[in-house]
């Protein structure tokens, strides 16, 4: 009796203590969660549409205010989790084995625009497939980057699959046609097309894709999109779903972003399923996109909530908004851009969508795009298509950790350590990367079949690097001026590790005198003219001091070094010197000996510049 009265008394004192949500009263808390999408990496366009739409559907519930943050919490939790439920999901197995009982080859090829990946996650499909027992031919469609025909053969190779492959500027179409016909009369489970990047305004690109879907009719075109896009994944997706609607998507690059917000971008303008994440450069890095985690990482785990709230949640979101003018936020998109192109004087609506352009360079801070230009002597891009490229190859330097380039201008090194916004992440493993170069030779290769298809590599784990060997700079580890660059870095950083030490210390502080002049005596080194030079010579001598001092046998058997030693104001020899070590002898390279054996004749005593 005292149950149900209490009950009726919570009850009367819900419903005194609700009200109608109005606008401002949404808005207070969707502030806050549209803000956690934001810095997950949401598309601003797509935070506001979803907001928008909330806005809507919420006006006029009646919640009490204590419940407020959790049912609009609720709510944008829910929409955005049936944004995933209704873009569906694939069972790609599954499709693969229907197709194949009709004796056919399920048909894959791979999308994108430059350098999202798209060769690399084919590579990872392959590996997943074969380990899953289904036999691979790879299709080398892209025929028009330099180097991707070598590149994807390497992959090739390693995971022991058929790749089938023409003549660069060949027609990827007739490639894929030679591929599926291969496949077919071997009675192969799976063709995987790699295309050629491409952004939506390069017009002919896209028209091959075209081309290649009328002649192949694949079975999946696969959108990949770079995790790091942010507000440029919602154009990337769009546009290309505008030009060839796709059925799915794989994001990649997902270690290097732990924000994700790209997902919900894509899927939102899409409504297509996400497969797939690539989470590294191995072949096994593929992980399969569960949206569940996604929203949770986002938003935040779900909260259990009365079951009257839940309900509230679900009427308001199936009920139709408060406005009928749900698109305006689309519509003012369109028109807006149909002006800034209609002033622009284009008019060629298939040549520019009507969307706005995302800046390709968002998300990349100034001072990387000004170290990457500078290092990689790279100009101003004077095309969409060009920065689109430019953009791409940028986020792939900051993917694989800011490398180096071999032959790097110092300054551009300094103006990264010296910059403070910029984290310049150099590894202590000092792995010195060479960066994307576009420049190959073509091959004269035709219809190139690779080893027959057994069990993946021994090595199939590492993924080669996505270019060709042709293109990758000789030797990493003995590349002086990388190594120089990185000393100077080290030497900045200092035990501190404060990036933005002033380059004009001293060089050679921390350096013995004795090691500067045994070092500059034996390999004849005049006094630096510069700064530019004594840094370089300082990181030379740390460079020769960390590999234990070697010296060439009949330069240290010299009376005049070992006195220039003893000389030295600092004492003599440092412990660890041993010039007349013959193991350290044997070390020394054949150019390092030769003057060596110069120096010997040239004793002169030695002046040197110090600051
Ligand atoms: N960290 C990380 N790097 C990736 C991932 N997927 C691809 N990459 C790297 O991204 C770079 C570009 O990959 P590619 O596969 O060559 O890209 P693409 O789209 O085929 O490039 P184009 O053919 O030039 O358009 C390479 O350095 C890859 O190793 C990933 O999931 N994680
Ligand atoms: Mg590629």
């Amino acid at each position: 009796m005292f149950d149900s009265l209490r009950k009726s008394f919570t009850r009367f004192s819900q419903t005194i203590a609700e009200r109608d949500l109005s606008e401002s009263d949404i808005e207070e808390v969707l502030e806050d969660l549209e803000m956690s999408l934001l810095q997950s990496d949401v598309a601003l366009e797509v935070v506001e549409e979803i907001g928008l739409d909330l806005k809507r559907r919420l006006v006029g519930t009646a919640v009490n205010k204590k419940q407020l943050e959790s049912f609009v919490r609720g709510a944008l939790t829910e929409s955005v989790s049936r944004l995933f439920q209704n873009a569906g999901s694939l069972d790609l197995f599954e499709r693969i084995r229907e197709k194949n009982a009709r004796d056919e080859p399920y048909v894959i090829v791979f999308l994108g625009i430059n350098g999202t990946g798209k060769t690399t996650t084919l590579a990872k499909f392959a590996y997943m497939l074969k380990s899953n027992n289904f036999t691979v031919t790879v299709a080398a469609a892209d025929t028009f980057r330099a180097g991707a025909i070598e590149q994807i053969r390497e992959h090739a190779e390693k995971l022991q699959v058929r790749i089938i492959a023409q003549n660069y500027n060949s027609d990827p179409a007739a490639v894929c046609r030679d591929a599926v016909l291969y496949a077919k009369s071997h009675r192969t489970n799976c063709v995987l097309i790699d295309t050629a990047g491409r952004i939506q305004t390069s017009t002919n690109l896209m028209q091959q894709i075209e081309k290649i879907t009328n002649v192949v009719n694949p079975d999946l075109k696969i959108f990949v999109g770079d995790s790091l896009a942010g507000n440029d994944a919602i154009s990337q997706a769009r546009e290309f779903h505008d030009y060839t609607s796709f059925d799915c998507s794989v994001l990649t690059k997902s270690d290097a972003d732990t924000k994700g917000g790209s997902a919900l971008s894509i899927v939102k303008i899409t409504s297509k399923p996400i497969l797939y994440l690539g989470v590294g450069q191995e072949y096994p890095d593929l992980k399969e996109f569960r949206w569940e985690s996604f929203v949770e990482a986002i938003l935040g785990e779900r909260e259990s909530m009365d079951e009257e709230l839940a309900a509230k949640i679900q009427a308001a979101l199936v009920a139709p908004a408060s406005t009928d003018n749900n698109d305006v936020l689309y519509d003012d998109i369109v028109s807006d851009t149909k002006d800034e192109t209609e002033a622009a004087g284009i008019h060629d609506a298939k040549s520019v969508p009507e969307h706005k352009q995302a800046d390709p360079f968002e998300g990349i801070s100034d001072s990387d795009i000004a170290v990457y230009s500078e290092m990689h002597d790279v100009p101003p891009p004077e095309s969409d298509e060009a920065a689109h490229v430019l953009a791409s190859d940028i986020k792939n330097w900051i993917v694989s950790g800011r490398p180096i380039r071999e032959g790097a201008q110092p300054s551009a090194v300094k103006e990264q350590v010296n910059s403070e916004e910029t984290a310049l992440d150099v590894t202590d493993d000092k792995t010195i990367k060479q960066e994307p170069n576009h420049a190959t030779e073509s091959t004269d290769s035709n219809m190139q079949e690779s080893k027959p298809q057994g069990a993946v590599a021994e090595d199939a784990k590492i993924i080669p690097d996505a270019k060709s060997d042709e293109q990758q700079s000789p030797a990493s580890a003995d590349m002086p001026a990388s190594q120089e660059s990185y000393n100077i870095i080290k030497e900045l950083e200092g035990e501190t590790g404060q990036k933005s030490r002033d380059i004009q210390a001293d060089p050679f502080e921390g350096i013995s005198d004795s090691d500067i002049a045994v070092y500059s005596e034996m390999h004849d080194v005049p006094p630096p003219e510069s700064d530019e030079a004594a840094h370089v010579l300082a990181s030379d001598i740390k460079d020769w001091i960390a590999k234990d001092r070697p010296v060439h046998k009949e330069f240290a058997e010299s009376t005049v070094v070992e006195k220039k030693f003893q000389d030295m104001d600092d004492g003599g020899p440092t412990p660890d010197t041993e010039i007349d070590d013959e193991p350290a002898a044997q070390e020394m390279p054949e150019s390092e000996k030769e003057s060596g054996r110069k120096h010997k004749k040239k004793r002169g005593m030695f002046g040197f510049f110090r600051r």
